[in-house]
């Protein structure tokens, strides 16, 4: 049986390519799987559930039709898309995970999460996601009329690319002690995350002398990315698009 897992792909009226990829990707590669893990950042932004941009209409019926032909669908919050709500969920069939969550894959338990909360040495970012995520932030946002959210989504959007070009490469990337510590905490030697854009796979040493294995998912753009797992082992996988 075969699992997939994608994050990153940035989803956006901007993109249609992208679009077009992810409905053919759907059908030729996650069609009759077991389950597909969406880790965060499927949508380039997210203002809440009762707007849905007319250029993504085609992946929310991608997905759809995956969960009605039997494939289970997993979603987990990135920070461009925190307010995707159980109305989506329902919506295209998918269960929506906590922020990080444990999969049995055949003989080993991966941990897998979007990524963003291992950055930890990005300490303004760390700062607005607590604000963000916060019942308070959420629902006074949620509140207002939609082109008032659209809006400040595109004013969010402006300021954190701004930010991220200011910030070196070690403060964007995930801090090691953040990763160990997950990993010591769940009790597992495999993490399978995305966010930083830079895919890879990186061995760990643990405290405990065992090894650990951090599987890193890549954005979609050039290529696409995703990791399969099935009786052969986990892959990461970039294809053409
Ligand atoms: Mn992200």
């Amino acid at each position: 049986m075969t699992t997939i897992f994608v994050a990153d792909l940035h989803l956006c009226s901007q993109r249609p390519a992208l679009t077009d990829a992810f409905v053919h990707f759907t059908e030729k590669t996650v069609k009759g799987c077991k389950a597909l893990f969406l880790l965060g950042d499927i949508f380039e932004a997210w203002i809440g559930d009762d707007y849905l941009d007319p250029a993504l209409q085609p992946v929310v019926d991608a997905l759809k039709k995956l969960s009605q032909n039997g494939t289970k669908l997993y979603f987990q919050h990135g920070n461009r898309d925190f307010l995707v709500g159980q109305r989506l969920m329902d919506e295209i069939g998918a269960v929506l995970l906590d922020e990080t969550h444990l999969v049995e894959l055949g003989s080993q338990t991966a941990l897998i999460m979007h990524g963003d909360q291992l950055c930890t040495d990005d300490i303004e970012y760390q700062k607005f996601r607590s604000l963000v995520r916060s019942n308070n932030w959420r629902t006074d946002f949620l509140d207002k009329p939609i082109a008032q959210r659209l809006q400040i989504a595109e004013h969010l959007r402006a300021q954190s690319k701004e930010h991220s070009s200011q910030k070196s490469q070690e403060i964007t990337d995930v801090n090691p002690d953040a990763v160990t510590s997950a990993l010591t905490q769940a009790k597992v030697q495999l993490l399978i995350h995305g966010h930083t854009h830079r895919p890879n796979i990186h061995e760990i040493e643990l405290p405990n002398s065992m090894t650990a294995k951090r599987m890193v998912l890549g954005d979609w753009g050039e290529t696409l990315w995703y990791i399969k797992s099935d009786d052969n082992g986990c892959h990461l996988i970039e294809e053409n698009i």
